[in-house]
């Protein structure tokens, strides 16, 4: 039988958040790319509006949207960090709640590994929780973090998030550390297909729903301003050609000019 993981999109913890067409791409690229591996993959989207474990109750209001798949989250206020404490806006957690994504995890079938994504820096909250309550399910799990966040923040991830194992490698790069972990990690499992330093289309079918697709048309950029993040995560300017675009909709680094 195929090893199952679950993907988890982890909760947005912020004074503000908009869903602007924000899917977890990432995750999805990861998603494709391990079944083809020879996985059976699940998510757990924490930002999913459109769960089928949520529903409207006297503090949680339903999410407006609006047309074209953009609106506000599902939300709940929650305490401000004390180093936050003296600014004057309610702070939120945005996404589904910690009961739903309890049951969620917990209907998943007999998985072999957590693999958890991590976008903005500042929102490691919404990733340590995610990490505390899957451990609370399955605490023999090997529980992987990668993404942003882990990227440009390992020894701050390494040190409290509560993952087993944090895959720091600049985007080109990290697929090969996550080849090997798997293969220590799962007993008996050789990968169908090498994890290839190309990526496959976006596992969009794991959504819910999919209200609307995105598609990644480069990565990296050719500047270096002093301030950014973005030369760490992605070393090299890449960009598809418009022939690739259109015809797989999606951004391959196997078609890539740079
Ligand atoms: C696109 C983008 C946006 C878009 C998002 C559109 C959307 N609908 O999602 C827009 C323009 C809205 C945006 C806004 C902002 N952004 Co922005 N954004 C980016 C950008 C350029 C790309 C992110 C992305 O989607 N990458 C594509 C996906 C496919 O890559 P990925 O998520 O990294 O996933 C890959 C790997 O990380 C890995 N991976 C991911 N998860 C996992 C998990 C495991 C287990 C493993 C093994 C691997 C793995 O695999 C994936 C495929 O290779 C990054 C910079 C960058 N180069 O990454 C900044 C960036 C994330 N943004 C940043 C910032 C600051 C912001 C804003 C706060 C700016 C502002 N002041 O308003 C806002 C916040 C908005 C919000 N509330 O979300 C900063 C974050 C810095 C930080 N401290 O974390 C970054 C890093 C840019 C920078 N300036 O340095 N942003
Ligand atoms: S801020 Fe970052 S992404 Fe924007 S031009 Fe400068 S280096 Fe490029």
């Amino acid at each position: 039988m195929k090893p199952t993981v679950i993907l988890i999109n982890p909760w947005v913890y912020d004074f503000a958040a908009y869903d602007l067409w924000a899917k977890p791409l990432g995750l999805l690229y990861l998603g494709g790319r391990l079944r083809k591996s020879g996985f059976t993959v699940h998510l757990i989207d924490c930002l999913d509006i459109h769960h089928p474990l949520m529903e409207e109750t006297g503090d949680i209001k339903k999410p407006v949207r609006r047309r074209y798949g953009t609106g506000k989250f599902w939300k709940q206020n929650v305490p401000k960090p004390p180093q936050l404490s003296t600014i004057p806006r309610a702070y939120s957690r945005y996404g589904i709640t910690p009961q739903a994504f309890t049951r969620a995890l917990e209907q998943a079938r007999k998985p072999e590994a957590i693999l958890i994504t991590s976008l903005m820096t500042y929102w490691y909250p919404g990733v340590f929780e995610a990490i505390h309550l899957a451990k609370g399910v399955y605490p023999d799990l090997p529980v992987i973090l990668g993404g942003i966040y882990a990227t440009l923040c390992p020894g701050h991830a390494s040190t409290y998030s509560g993952a087993d194992f944090v895959i720091s490698s600049p985007r080109q790069f990290w697929p090969g550390e996550l080849a090997r972990f798997l293969q220590e990690n799962i007993p008996d499992f050789t990968p169908e297909e090498k994890l290839e330093a190309f990526l496959p289309y976006p596992a969009f079918d794991l959504l819910t729903k999919i209200d609307y697709v995105c598609l990644l048309g480069s990565s990296g950029c050719p500047f270096r301003c002093p301030y950014c993040a973005s030369h760490y995560l992605h070393p090299h300017y890449m960009k598809g050609s418009p022939s690739s675009y259109l015809k797989r909709s999606s951004f391959g680094i196997g078609n890539i000019t740079s």
